[in-house]
Formats: C-alpha cells, sequence, structure tokens
C-alpha cells in the first residue's frame, strides 16, 4: 500500500512539529535541514548511525557531507511528496543529533 502524502493541515504544522527544518513545496513536498559539527569525525558518525536507522525504517535520506556539515532533505518516493515517515525521522535525527557528542552552534 502506497504511503499517504501529509494533508495541507499537517504541511501547515510544520514549522512548529519540526522548526529546525525548511518545507519546499518541490517534487511534491520536501523538509530539508543543515548539521554542523565540531570536527569531520562527529558529522560521519552521526551519519553513521543515522544509516543504520534509515536501514530499519526502510526509509532513507538524501544527504551530502561536506566537512563538519551534513544536509538532510527528506520525502517519500512513493508517495509523491511529504509523509509521516520523513517527520519521523527527521525528530529521529533531531535527537541523535541532539545526543552527539559535540554538535557545534549553526
Ligand atoms: N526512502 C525515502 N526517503 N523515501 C522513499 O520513498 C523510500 C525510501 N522508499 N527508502 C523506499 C526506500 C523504497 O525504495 C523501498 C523499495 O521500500
Amino acid at each position: 500500500m502506497p504511503t499517504p502524502r501529509l494533508d495541507d493541515a499537517a504541511i501547515a504544522a510544520l514549522p512548529q512539529a519540526l522548526p529546525d527544518w525548511r518545507y519546499d513545496a518541490q517534487r511534491g513536498g520536501t523538509i530539508s535541514r543543515r548539521y554542523t559539527f565540531a570536527t569531520f569525525a562527529d558529522a560521519f558518525a552521526f551519519m553513521t548511525r543515522l544509516a543504520f536507522e534509515a536501514e530499519r525504517r526502510d526509509h532513507h535520506p538524501e544527504w551530502s557531507n561536506v566537512y563538519n556539515r551534513v544536509d538532510i532533505t527528506m520525502t517519500t518516493h512513493d508517495a509523491g511528496g511529504l509523509s509521516a515517515k520523513d517527520v519521523d525521522f527527521a525528530r529521529a535525527a533531531d535527537a541523535t543529533y541532539a545526543a552527539a557528542a559535540a554538535p557545534s552552534p549553526r
């Protein structure tokens, strides 16, 4: 069964639900966030932890890493836009970041 897209009310509530993520209407809806770390090793450790989280959920980030930065974009391909899986993964990423040894301020 395809994953349902978020409805308009859920989209409108995103700034409250995920204050550090930016919504973009393109591609049926995406959310993005940049995480900044003290070092490359901290950034890569965060990615490693999230990679296992993604596998567990079968829901995977579009992401890139440059030195101490990790940029993540989430959308759900089979929904043709944003779904609750993206919001859940964003929450997991935020929790992983909050638990990281040395997050640095944005
Ligand atoms: N991750 C994300 N972010 N969106 C998807 O639509 C998606 C995914 N689909 N991971 C999954 C895998 C799909 O390709 C497999 C077949 O379930």
